[in-house]
C-alpha cells in the first residue's frame, strides 16, 4: 500500500476547494494508450501530434476520422479505473471540487463524475467543420460522414494542436487553478499547453501542486508532493488518507 504523507492527508481534509488536472495516465489503467505509448498497428507509423491537426484533417480526412473512430472502439471497451472513481468519491468529500481533464475519452463521466472540463473535447461526439455545430454523423457508409445541414465533412469534438481551447472551459478552468487550495495534477507529462499552465498558475497562487505520475514531468520541481504511482492506486491511497486523518480529528476531539 503506498504511505501518503500525513500532511497532505490533513491539508486534504480542511481543504475548501480541490482542483484536479487529469492526462492520459489515468486512463492508461483502463486500457486506453496514452499520448505518450507508442502507437500499435495501423497507428504505429504515425504520431498523435501529426493526426490531431486541423492541416492532418484537411490533408487526409479519412485518414484522421479512421484513427479516431479506432480511438472510439478503445475507448467504447474501456471501464473507467479506480483512479477515476476515486475522484468521484473525492468530491464527495470536500465542499468543491472541480474536475479538469485533457482526456477526450469521457471516462470520467462515465466513472460518475459531473460537470466535467472537457479542456481539449470529447471524441465520443462529432462536429460540422464548416459550422462547428455538435452533430450526430447521419447513417451511410461515407468516410468521414457529412454535415446532413451543410454538407462539409463531420470531425471529432476535440481541440487539436493550433485550435484555440474552447473559451468557457479555458476561463473555468484557470479561475479553479486560481482559487483552488490544493490542485492535484494527475497522470499527465505536463507538456501541453496551455493546459500545462494550469498547474504553474495554481502554484504562482499559492496552491499546494501535488503531482500523481509514475515518472518525473516538468513541473515535479514545484510540486508539494510527488506521489510517485499509478493513479489507480495512488488516489485510493490519497482517499483512505483522508478518511483516516478525519478518524484521528474526531477521536482526538472526543478524547
Ligand atoms: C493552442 C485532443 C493556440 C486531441 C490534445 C504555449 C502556449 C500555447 C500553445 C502552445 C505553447 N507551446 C506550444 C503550443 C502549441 C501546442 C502545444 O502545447 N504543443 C506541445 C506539443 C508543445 N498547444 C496547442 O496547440 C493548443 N492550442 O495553443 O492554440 C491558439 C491560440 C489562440 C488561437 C488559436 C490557436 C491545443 C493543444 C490541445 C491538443 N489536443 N488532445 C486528441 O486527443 O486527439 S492534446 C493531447 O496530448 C492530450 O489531450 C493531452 O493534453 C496531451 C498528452 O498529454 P498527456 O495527457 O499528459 O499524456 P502523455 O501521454 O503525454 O503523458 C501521460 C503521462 O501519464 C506520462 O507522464 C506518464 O508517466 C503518466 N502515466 C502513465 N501511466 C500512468 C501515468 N500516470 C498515472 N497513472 C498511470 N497509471
Amino acid at each position: 500500500m503506498h504511505v501518503v504523507p500525513q500532511d497532505l492527508a490533513g491539508r486534504l481534509r480542511r481543504a475548501r476547494h480541490v482542483a484536479v488536472l487529469t492526462g492520459s495516465g489515468i486512463s492508461a489503467e483502463s486500457g486506453v494508450p496514452t499520448f505518450r505509448d507508442a502507437q500499435t498497428g495501423l497507428w504505429a507509423k504515425y504520431r498523435p501530434e501529426e493526426l490531431a491537426t486541423p492541416e492532418a484533417f484537411a490533408r487526409e480526412p479519412k485518414l484522421v476520422w479512421q484513427w479516431y473512430a479506432w480511438r472510439r472502439e478503445i475507448v467504447a471497451r474501456a471501464e473507467p479505473n479506480a483512479g477515476h472513481r476515486a475522484i468521484v468519491a473525492l468530491a464527495a468529500r470536500v465542499p468543491r471540487l472541480t474536475l479538469i481533464t485533457q482526456n477526450v475519452d469521457g471516462l470520467h463521466q462515465r466513472a460518475g463524475s459531473t460537470d466535467v472540463i472537457e479542456f481539449h473535447g470529447n471524441l465520443a461526439r462529432s462536429t460540422c467543420s464548416r459550422e462547428g455545430i455538435v452533430t450526430e454523423p447521419p447513417d451511410g457508409d461515407e468516410v468521414p460522414p457529412r454535415c446532413p445541414r451543410c454538407g462539409a465533412y463531420l470531425r471529432p469534438d476535440v481541440v487539436w494542436f493550433g485550435e484555440m481551447i474552447p473559451p468557457p472551459a479555458m476561463t473555468r478552468a484557470f479561475d479553479a487553478a486560481q482559487s483552488c487550495d490544493i490542485f492535484l495534477s494527475v497522470g499527465t507529462s505536463s507538456l501541453v499547453y496551455p493546459a500545462a499552465a494550469l498547474a504553474e498558475a495554481a502554484h504562482a497562487a499559492g496552491a499546494c501542486v501535488v503531482e500523481i505520475n509514475p515518472e518525473r514531468t516538468p513541473h515535479s520541481h514545484f510540486a508539494a508532493h510527488l506521489l510517485a504511482g499509478p493513479a489507480g492506486e495512488m488516489l485510493p491511497a490519497l482517499l483512505a488518507a483522508v478518511a483516516d486523518a478525519a478518524r484521528t480529528a474526531i477521536s482526538e476531539r472526543d478524547a
